[in-house]
């Protein structure tokens, strides 16, 4: 073990936690704040009607933006109009035929929910489980609670790119508490207790307008918020239930301030229980913020229901 993971293991140790906050046996994490009041609270804030969906298209034949190492997204027909044609299928009766098709993709292989049992330290998960429980499908703290749940809120964007002045923000580029409250402030909104934030930091535009090969080059590590003791005691102040980002992770890949990756999937997700909600697509929901100055609306999400699934797919839905 190196020392940073010795010392992201210490710093885990002593940072907040939500073990034991719903009881013993939680596996729905901080998503438990989103009660009826909050929905209320989401539905008070739209305005106009309009309607954004998040969710990134699924299986590009040029490719999509997943995780180094993950699969891309597949999808193939199993049947069409050749199929008849070709004599392989017979019409149903009155001449009736029929388009079907598969995919098959990572549960965390587009826009998605991780699970609160995605990642654990020192052998447990959230709430204490056994890391133990995820072996052969994840028999504590999968997809599934928060799925048959959804996370349905007031949503907020803070549009950290366009804060700094930037169409995206630099690979690797931090971004802090300071940078959330700072641009909160200069969007004229204040964020509330239990609202779920989606931060923008333009990279995954970088994906879809200037190619794989420019996301992708030299050592992978996105832009993202990036884990202080300060920003941590902040999400469990505020009781911040879940977060979007515009990343696949998150996060910074690897924090400038621990040296390691993904630590605040070890201090939000596995000791806080705070929902992550990766590679949604911010730019038209960003754009429209800033033409009418509302960056509050309600936000509705809910992932596929997938047995023991470790995450899964969502097209989280905005309504402004
Ligand atoms: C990893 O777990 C590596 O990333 P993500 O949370 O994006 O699935």
């Amino acid at each position: 073990m190196s020392a940073n993971n010795i010392s992201i293991s210490q710093i885990l140790k002593e940072a907040p936690k939500n073990w034991g906050r719903w009881g013993a046996e939680d596996e729905l994490g901080a998503v438990n704040y989103l009660d009826q009041i909050q929905v209320l609270r989401g539905i008070a804030s739209v305005q106009s009607g309009r309607v954004f969906t998040l969710g990134c298209p699924i299986a590009r034949k040029e490719g999509d933006p997943v995780w180094p190492g993950r699969s891309q997204p597949g999808h193939h027909m199993t049947q069409d109009h050749g199929t008849y044609c070709c004599g392989k299928l017979q019409p149903l009766g009155a001449g009736l035929e029929y388009a079907d098709d598969v995919i098959y993709m990572a549960v965390q292989g587009s826009t998605q929910f991780d699970a609160l049992g995605h990642v654990w330290y020192d052998d447990q998960v959230y709430n204490g489980f056994d890391a133990n429980t995820t072996i052969d499908g994840m028999e504590k703290c999968s997809i599934m609670p928060i799925a048959e749940h959804g996370v349905v809120g007031r949503g907020i964007l803070l549009d950290v790119a366009r804060f700094k002045g930037k169409k995206n923000l630099d690979k690797g580029e931090e971004i802090t508490l300071e940078d959330l409250l700072a641009t909160a402030k200069a969007q004229g909104v204040t964020i509330e207790k239990r609202d779920i934030l989606l931060i923008r930091t333009g990279w995954l535009s970088v994906f879809y307008n200037q190619g794989s090969s420019a996301f992708y080059e030299g050592d992978f590590n996105e832009p993202g918020l990036t884990y202080t003791p300060e920003l941590v005691q902040w999400f469990y102040d505020m009781e911040i239930p879940a977060f979007g980002t515009d990343t696949i992770a998150n996060e910074q890949t690897v924090s400038c301030r621990t040296g390691t990756a993904l630590p605040l999937h070890g201090a939000l997700l596995r000791n806080l229980g705070v929902s992550f909600n990766e590679i949604n697509w911010l730019e038209d929901l960003a754009e429209d913020c800033a033409n009418d100055n509302q960056y509050t609306f309600l936000y509705a999400a809910a992932p596929l229901k997938i047995v023991q699934g470790t995450g899964a797919p969502v097209n989280p839905v905005v309504i402004k």
